[in-house]
């Protein structure tokens, strides 16, 4: 078992990617096996706590508010629908729950408190609970740490050079920001991106020089297949195909031996031997559950099904880590600093992203 590498180049990481296939797997499932039990998948269950009406461009979301997509928004949910809806994810065999709100950033406030509330809710069910709220501060970062998260998933989504073509309202420095902010606590990170937005193989490595050179490496590494919705602007990408997948997921494994590797959205679009093949290429996390935030998941019968096919075990939680303790609010160490942090906003133009907004006004 080799020590972890910190210092991937792009060049060696397009070289293991580029490899002829059969290589690339038995490379990829020889790493897997030295770190992890092959027949042990995580599963996480997403849920959408406020959903649509979001602020940012991001050129692949449907809950931008500035596109025209069929989804249904929602305010914050209540402490009580949280808890209802993961005690139906652990009886289903989830054993984490992450929480996605659309917002561009974390702030302080009611909110806030909410989702600390939901936080403690969720780690006293014995599940692991990981949060996605957006750009975060280091006191931010803090209080959810105290309330028992156990992972904050924060995407890098591309390589630095093509976010810049899919978002112009936030700034990849930020992203890592907050994950740097996320690592001053004991909350593991998870962080990852997509593929299939019309990057190039070389964003997809530049993505994972990101990631991997980050030390420590992340905990988990999402990777999801665009879900291309209509009214986004990427609304037209055509999806990726399984051997794209299998080869992106298999290069995360071997640059980052030890991360969990999760196959994300886009699984509706694979086939069960299109999905064995990830997981033979180290692939060992999914989220479960018939629906990611707002588009459509396989159904969690069907997956269960699959595990028992492929004699999969869905991974207990705390496998990795301890559970956080919880700290109730009223002995919290940290306070609602009613932060205002200035978060980047390059503003730059992107063409497709324009035209998207301009038919979202030209339909109303
Ligand atoms: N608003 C927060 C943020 O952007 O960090 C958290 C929620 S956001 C929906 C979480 C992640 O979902 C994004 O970073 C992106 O990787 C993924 N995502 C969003 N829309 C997607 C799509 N259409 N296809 C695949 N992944 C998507
Ligand atoms: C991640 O990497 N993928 C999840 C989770 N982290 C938050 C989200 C996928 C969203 C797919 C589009 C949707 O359902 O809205
Ligand atoms: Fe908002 Fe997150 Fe969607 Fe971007 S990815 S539009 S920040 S919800």
């Amino acid at each position: 078992m080799g020590a972890t590498k910190h210092n991937w180049t792009k060049d060696e990481i397009l070289e293991i990617y580029n490899k002829p296939l059969m290589e690339l797997l038995y490379q990829a499932a020889t790493v897997h096996r030295e770190q992890h039990d092959p027949n042990t998948v995580q599963v996480s269950t997403l849920l959408s706590i406020k959903t649509g009406g979001c602020s940012e461009d991001c050129g692949y979301c449907p809950q931008a508010a500035r596109y025209h997509t069929n989804i249904e928004g929602n305010d914050l949910m209540s402490v009580q629908q949280v808890k209802a809806q993961a005690l139906r994810a652990k009886d289903s065999g989830s054993s984490r729950v992450c929480m996605g709100a659309a917002w561009r950033n974390v702030k302080d406030g009611e909110e806030f408190d909410q989702v600390l509330e939901m936080v403690r809710t969720i780690n006293k069910l014995d599940m692991e609970v990981c949060c996605t709220l957006g750009m975060l501060t280091e006191n931010q970062a803090k209080r959810l740490a105290e309330a028992g998260l156990y992972a904050y998933n924060h995407n890098l989504d591309s390589s630095e050079e093509y976010y810049k073509e899919v978002i112009s309202t936030r700034g990849f420095e930020d992203r890592l920001q907050t994950i740097d902010n996320v690592r001053k606590t004991n909350v593991t990170v998870c962080s990852g991106g997509i593929i299939g937005m019309g990057e190039k193989v070389e964003d997809r490595a530049g993505m994972l020089v990101a990631l991997s050179t980050l030390n420590p490496q992340p905990e988990s590494v999402p990777i999801n297949a665009l879900v291309a919705v209509e009214g986004t602007p990427l609304e037209d990408q055509e999806p990726v195909s399984i051997w794209e997948m299998v080869r992106m997921v298999a290069t995360t494994r071997i640059v980052m031996p030890e991360t969990q590797v999760r196959l994300s959205a886009g699984r509706t679009q694979m086939t069960q031997e299109g999905q064995a093949m990830c997981f033979f290429a180290g692939a060992n996390s999914i989220f479960a559950g018939d629906k990611l935030l707002t588009t459509p998941n396989p159904d969690v019968n069907e997956d269960m099904k699959m595990f028992d096919l492929l004699g999969l075990n869905s991974q207990k939680p705390f496998t990795k880590k301890v559970q956080p303790q919880t700290v109730e609010a009223t002995d919290s160490q940290y306070q609602d600093l009613g932060e205002k942090p200035k978060w980047s906003r390059p503003g730059h133009t992107i063409e497709r992203n324009e035209a998207a907004k301009e038919k979202a006004k030209a339909d109303k």
